[in-house]
């Protein structure tokens, strides 16, 4: 039997401290390049990449084996780790000290050539051919970097909502009506009837506060955006919470903490993401800021009923300078320009208890607190020219007994796009949905 088939795997990432032994490595051939002859290969795990020297002096099975590699090849290699001569050790590798001198090459899978250049590690394609060859590019490292960074977000949103005693809930996506406006929908048929693709979890979260007080979700949300935007999807993941005796301000604590919480949770894990600044996040009113975007940059949009993206650019750009945040909360739009959930402000009901959090130039959030009456709630739904009786069984939780409540809901996509500084929230889905695309051009 060979030696290959004897030993246990080694992980790349471990090959390091295992300078002189014999190790079994498994993985993909990312790069291949030829010297003379000489073959050199960057492998891949899921630990991290290494590079192989293929040398007939040392094994001519190995090297015949290693002819037929191409790029995506899958492989078991089995070889003697070596320190790299000094003047060849890659500084940027965290295995750029060693490299296995391969002695048994096991071809496990074979692979087509490519159909793009893979070109060095730098990632230089372009977002069509991104994504018109998706399973093959989320291969290459610097688009699995982006998918990392994400699971790590997830993964600090789900501390943050263990920390706050907050029980998980999955709730359905296939619905009867518009929560957050009735332009946007997806229909679906469903047997004899027509419904809808959920724009958000909204009215089941909410539906679930009488149940366990705090409860998170992580969501598919859907949007027939009518037009073509580097930030929107028609599929978005909602991260979602709602909370039960809150007031707004106890809201727009918690909403910071967790932002907070889950984008230090990725800083800590991920050395590649640029450092971002929350020490004190401002809180302006959509109105100030509005004034802010006049005095400072000249616009006039004191009398608009949201931020246009260039406001959102600019007052992020100010909190920046002024207080040193790459994070600012916006609250109280106009009541009538968000969903009837919203509550309006008791003190001045023209604005409501809503808020955004805006991060690097863009909403990355928004919530509110709710209207937790029935009858206010009822006359919020007809006020929006909305069927009372398309909402009966979400009503129904609010005759019964329904403390004061909020919640809020981050956009997962948009973080991943703005803590890596991508230009195309496209590139922070794994498998976008757009106007034009369904993995295939439409
Ligand atoms: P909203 O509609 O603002 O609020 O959505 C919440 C967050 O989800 C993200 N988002 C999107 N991301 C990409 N493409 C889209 N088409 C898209 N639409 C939304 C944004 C946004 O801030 N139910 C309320 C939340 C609440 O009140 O709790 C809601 O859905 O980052």
């Amino acid at each position: 039997m060979s030696k290959l088939k004897m030993l246990k795997r080694t992980l790349i990432s471990e090959t390091v401290s295992n300078v002189g032994q014999i190790v079994l490595i498994k993985g993909f051939v990312r790069i291949r390049r030829d010297h003379g002859k000489l073959i050199f290969l960057d492998v891949r795990d899921r630990s991290g990449f290494i590079q192989v020297v293929v040398n007939p002096k040392i094994s001519e099975k190995a090297y015949a084996s290693g002819q037929e590699l191409k790029p995506e090849f899958v492989v078991e290699i089995l070889g003697k780790v070596n320190k790299r001569p000094v003047g060849t050790i890659n500084k940027d590798l965290s295995t750029g000290e060693v490299e296995i001198e391969a002695t048994e090459i096991t071809i496990l899978s074979k692979s087509e050539t490519l159909p793009f250049g893979t070109g060095g590690n730098e990632l230089n394609l372009e977002l069509p051919t991104l994504l018109d060859h998706r399973s093959l590019t989320l291969r290459h490292p610097k688009v699995a970097e982006i998918f990392q960074v994400q699971a790590k977000i997830l993964e600090g949103f789900r501390k943050a909502a263990e920390e706050l005693d907050c029980t998980e809930i999955v709730v359905p996506t296939i619905v009867v009506g518009a929560t957050e406006g009735g332009a946007e929908l997806f229909e679906v048929k469903y047997y004899d009837h027509k419904a809808y693709l959920s724009q958000s979890p909204q009215l089941y979260k909410q539906m679930m506060v009488p149940v366990f007080e705090r409860v998170w979700t992580i969501a598919h949300a859907y949007r027939a955006e009518p037009s073509v935007t580097t930030r929107h999807l028609a599929e978005t993941t909602q991260l979602d919470f709602e909370i039960g005796f809150v007031t707004f301000e106890e809201l727009l604590n918690l909403l910071e903490k967790v932002a907070v919480r889950m984008l230090k949770h990725v800083q800590d894990s991920c050395s590649y993401v640029d450092k971002v600044e929350f020490d004190k996040i401002p809180r302006l009113t959509l109105r100030e800021a509005q004034g802010i975007i006049f005095k400072e940059f000249g616009r006039d949009n004191r009398k608009e009923k949201d931020l246009t993206p260039q406001d959102e650019i600019d007052i992020c750009m100010w909190a920046k300078k002024k207080h040193k945040s790459d994070l600012v909360t916006i609250t109280h739009f106009p009541t009538l320009a968000k969903p009837f959930y919203i509550m309006p402000d008791p003190k001045d009901p023209e604005y409501s208890f809503s808020y955004d959090l805006l991060f690097k130039g863009v909403e990355i959030l928004s919530g509110g607190q709710r209207v937790s009456d029935y009858d206010k709630l009822v006359k919020a739904i007809k006020d929006r020219g909305m069927k009372v009786d398309a909402f009966e069984m979400y009503l129904m939780a609010f005759k019964y007994g329904m403390p004061p409540e909020g919640g809020f809901s981050f956009g997962l996509e948009r973080i991943t796009m703005k803590l890596l500084n991508l230009s195309n929230i496209r590139e922070a889905s794994l498998f976008p949905r757009d106007m034009e695309r369904v993995d295939e051009r439409l």
